[in-house]
């Protein structure tokens, strides 16, 4: 078996939680951190477990070669963040992006178009409580895949056996699109009403979920991931009552005063939607007022 040497950048929650998961599994895990060198602390809380851990780190602009980059990033830093470690990338490494929304891998292929990637999906939930300090507030499932490829590579062996639960996903651009769409029917108006996921449930948000999964649905399928509005309603309802607690990812950015990922969910909805002729005003709105909370 294959014992790959992860590079990790994006030291934000989820990659705190994945690399302390791979490093727990024997694998030798490596931050890349602009403002830190040498050995660094990280923290993860898991309920009754506090477990300090350290890992080797180096600048992204220093040398060395990378096999394997687990880029966490936001959505909007994965270009520029993996454009500053192309020096140490060749043909042969292998790119792994865990990231939310859709439209930065476009954005990286016309970067560096010589690059090759895989993509992932992850429901862990994880929230920073302070610099590589991180608590880890629920598990979740973990999908890695590759458009076009329909089996895994060499690392994913190992991989497999250090995140899970979790799977080889065929699929990953129907599942990515899914996300997608669960995020855009819940996160831009959580970030607007700065409530909890459980708040839409209930009147008056409830009925404008509705409204959203019913524009939402038919952009799906003319982009080639075919669902009814009943079934995207149903599922977003599910992950609403299994996160009913939670504050969504972009409230989250929005109260620490960090740019929403908001471009990379309901704006490539949108231009998804133009390109199909397509009109949906209610995402359109919520960009509008995404963008004017922003600047
Ligand atoms: O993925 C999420 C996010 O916050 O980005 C959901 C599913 C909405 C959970 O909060």
């Amino acid at each position: 078996m294959i014992r790959p040497h992860w590079h990790v950048l994006g030291a934000g929650a989820i990659g705190c939680l994945f690399a302390s998961t791979l490093q727990r599994s024997g694998l030798p895990v490596t931050l890349l951190l602009r403002e830190r060198h040498g050995e660094v602390p990280v923290q993860v809380d898991d309920g009754d477990r506090r477990e300090p851990l350290c890992f080797p780190s180096s600048r992204p602009a220093d040398a060395g070669h990378i096999d394997h980059l687990l880029v966490t990033t936001k959505a909007y830093d994965v270009c520029p963040a993996v454009t500053s470690v192309a020096h140490r990338l060749d043909q042969n490494s292998q790119v792994l992006l865990l990231t939310n929304g859709l439209g930065y891998s476009d954005e990286l292929r016309r970067a560096l178009p010589a690059m090759d990637y895989y993509l992932g999906s992850t429901t862990e939930g994880a929230y920073r409580l302070a610099p590589l300090h991180i608590y880890h507030a629920g598990r979740g499932y973990t999908r890695i895949g590759k458009p076009g490829c329909s089996s895994p590579p060499d690392w994913f062996e190992s991989w497999s056996r250090a995140v899970q639960p979790g799977s080889w996903d065929a699929d990953i651009l129907g599942t990515l699109w899914l996300k997608l769409a669960i995020n855009c029917a819940i996160n831009p108006l959580t970030a607007l009403h700065r409530c909890r996921n459980g708040e839409l449930a209930r009147p008056p948000l409830a009925a404008q979920v509705l409204a959203l999964c019913a524009e939402i649905a038919p952009v799906c399928t003319a982009a080639g991931f075919p669902i009814t509005s009943a079934v995207l309603h149903q599922q977003v309802r599910e992950v609403i009552a299994a996160t009913a607690a939670n504050r969504s990812s972009m409230l989250q950015d929005v109260l620490a005063g960090r740019p929403t990922e908001c471009n990379y969910i309901t704006g490539y909805l949108l231009a998804a939607a133009r390109q199909h002729g397509i009109d949906a005003p209610r995402n359109e709105e919520l960009l509008t007022r995404m963008r004017k909370l922003e600047y």
